[in-house]
């Protein structure tokens, strides 16, 4: 009847370009999921420790061990004028460009793609003393996340998501590094203010709304104090200087939605 026709919608871009066959479809899926719906919670309650306040800019942990070794959860949020999250997502997300911002690598390389938004990635992080360098494999994927709502007012998100994989036959086997394992997201949002017809926004009218969550086993001992020393420096280090990168890198350019 027409009440159900008016109803239907028309179909949404597929979310990835990864084929429902491909063996980490169904992990990448579920990972991912989990990322969005804990961002749609924004749960920062009293049990996150805030470790750096800046601005807009927020940084918190949880302290958690396991084997020994530290695990502690890490949760940022920002806020940052004149750009959009499908851009912060693709500059985080895009291999050939990390070299660029990312102030903790020796190298970084793509070993694989699995679809044209979903790469495997090997990269070695640069020492830090007094522990074993460390390195890490993982999928990469950029994806949009439509608003499911009915009502269309829900959020509509642009994420990435960094997470550790076993093996893959072009890894580089026993090195010397320890292989650290992690769950990293970036989740964003992009708010448009005063809202006004896309053809007149320009940068002064968009915001973009970010959340980070990290997620790292250093996968061998090092000492805590070493490493939350690292971490309490290095993550609001990295989120500075990466949405400057970005900011650096759009100023001239057309808006990404
Ligand atoms: O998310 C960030 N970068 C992504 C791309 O590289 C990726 C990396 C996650 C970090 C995994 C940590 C592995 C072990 C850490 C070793 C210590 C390195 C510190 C070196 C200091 C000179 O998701 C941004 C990551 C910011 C890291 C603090």
């Amino acid at each position: 009847n027409k009440l159900s026709i008016q109803k239907i919608k028309p179909p949404k871009a597929p979310k990835t370009s990864l084929s429902p066959k491909h063996k980490y479809y169904k992990e990448i899926n579920e990972v991912i999921a989990e990322h969005i719906k804990y961002a749609a919670k924004l749960d920062i309650d009293n049990t996150w420790e805030l470790i750096h306040d800046e601005g807009e800019m927020k940084v918190f942990k949880r302290e958690m061990e396991e084997d020994g070794m530290v695990v502690d959860p890490l949760k940022a949020v920002h806020t940052v004028k004149g750009i959009t999250g499908h851009e912060v997502c693709h500059y985080f997300w895009n291999p050939d460009v990390r070299m660029e911002w990312e102030g903790t690598l020796e190298s970084a390389q793509v070993l694989d793609w699995f679809s044209e938004d979903t790469c495997v990635c090997y990269q070695i992080h640069k020492k830090v003393w007094p522990t074993t360098q460390r390195e890490a494999l993982f999928w990469t994927q950029i994806r949009h996340v439509p608003n499911e709502d009915e009502d269309e007012d829900g959020p509509d998100y642009w994420i990435v998501c960094n997470y550790s994989i076993p093996d893959h036959d072009k890894c580089p086997e026993k090195t010397k590094n320890i292989r650290a394992i992690m769950n990293v997201a970036m989740i964003c949002e992009t708010v448009v203010e005063p809202p006004q017809s896309d053809r007149n926004i320009t940068r002064e009218n968009i915001t973009c709304k970010i959340q980070y969550h990290a997620n790292v086993n250093p996968g061998g001992w090092a000492p805590a104090s070493v490493l939350r020393a690292v971490y309490k420096r290095e993550y609001p280090k990295f989120l500075k200087r990466f949405t400057q990168y970005v900011m650096d890198q759009t100023k001239d350019k057309p808006i990404m939605f």
